[in-house]
């Protein structure tokens, strides 16, 4: 699709073209088009009590449960303000319905490059994938050498500030996280930081603008993220889905501060699968854009993954082999994220 890069396709610019069909590129083969009903379930909600020390051994009980059971969850009482949460939504939604094209091609990410910052719509390197019916901008923001604010929108006028203060008040959550995910597995509070290392943080704001043909599209493929943790905050529309037992849940949008948790596959192997990351994908709909933010926490290209010692013994050996960072990331966006696919070929024993 985006083969002339001087002429970027842009999914708003699809849909505002009022088309009553999608164009071949976005069809979805069958076995994957959302055309299953709903399930009627839900991911945990887990209370973290302003990460009370008085509460901590009943929340790290439920987290320990919801990473077992989904490797999913919603966090309510975190820290970080709900006014944040709604400041980053709605300057990501000026930023896509108020600029003129022109100024939002101003950002364009390279598209010959994947994960490059800036404003883009394809995720993957091949061109031969269904496309998803997704514009998005992604931001480099962590480690700090990475941030340069100037390579984001200046309108609105706080959107700078606001990227730069979430990034700051998420990543430490993100940290609060995996210290009681480490200690759910009776491990040190600060050991998966530690097998992470310094955190490579990246916030993508993706915008789905409504889509003609919703039954036949998706609005991101189904997968599972390629780093360690991912907290994902969305607007009041719906679209989420979280893969459990073969179905798939819908993450209905709380409202308030809650932010959901996303396993990623750096943790399942750090944890020697005894916590899965979450496959999931995105919804579209005829009605009204959707948007959600989406913030990775990753590993540095150059840091070796492996299963921590602590969770290998005879009874439970090593279920993944190492990986440097960097080449399991290449390897997903020239593969492309097709179930699990990708940890999958880690497995020592397939
Ligand atoms: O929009 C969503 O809810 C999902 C976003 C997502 O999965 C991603 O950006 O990787």
């Amino acid at each position: 699709m985006e083969a002339a890069a001087a002429e970027p396709i842009r999914v708003q610019s699809l849909a505002q073209a009022g088309l009553t069909q999608v164009p071949p590129q976005y069809v979805q083969p069958p076995q994957y088009r959302p055309n299953q009903p709903s399930s009627s379930t839900n991911i945990p909600i887990i209370d973290l009590f302003g990460l009370d020390p008085t509460r901590r051994n009943s929340v790290r009980a439920s987290i320990g449960q919801a990473c077992r059971d989904w490797g999913a969850f919603h966090v309510t009482n975190h820290g970080v303000p709900a006014a944040l949460l709604d400041a980053i939504k709605r300057a990501g939604l000026t930023f896509f319905n108020d600029s003129s094209v022109e100024d939002k091609l101003n950002y364009a990410c390279d598209p010959s490059s994947s994960a490059s910052e800036g404003y883009g719509s394809r995720m993957l390197e091949k061109d031969d994938t269904v496309l998803d019916w997704r514009d998005y901008f992604d931001h480099h923001t962590l480690p700090l050498a990475r941030r340069d604010p100037t390579r984001w929108p200046g309108f609105p006028a706080d959107y700078r500030r606001v990227v730069s203060e979430y990034s700051d008040r998420i990543a430490s959550l993100a940290r609060e996280l995996l210290g009681l995910l480490s200690e759910s597995l009776g491990l040190e509070t600060r050991r998966m930081e530690e097998a992470v290392g310094e955190f490579w943080q990246n916030i993508t704001i993706s915008y789905y603008p409504p889509c003609p043909q919703p039954e036949l599209t998706l609005g991101l493929q189904s997968h599972s993220d390629f780093g360690a943790i991912t907290l994902l905050v969305q607007d009041e529309v719906g679209g989420l889905e979280v893969l459990k037992d073969g179905d798939w849940v819908p993450v209905k949008p709380l409202g308030g501060d809650a932010v959901v948790v996303l396993l990623a596959d750096q943790t399942e192997i750090i944890t020697n699968g005894k916590y899965r990351s979450a496959v999931h994908r995105a919804l579209t709909n005829s009605r009204q854009p959707r948007l959600s933010v989406a913030t990775f926490h990753d590993p540095a290209k150059t840091v070796k993954v492996s299963p921590v010692s602590e969770l290998i013994s005879e009874s439970t050996p090593a279920l993944y082999r190492e990986v440097v960072y960097g080449d399991y990331v290449s390897s997903w966006y020239t593969k492309g994220p097709e179930g699990k696919r990708n940890i999958d070929a880690l497995l020592l024993e397939p």
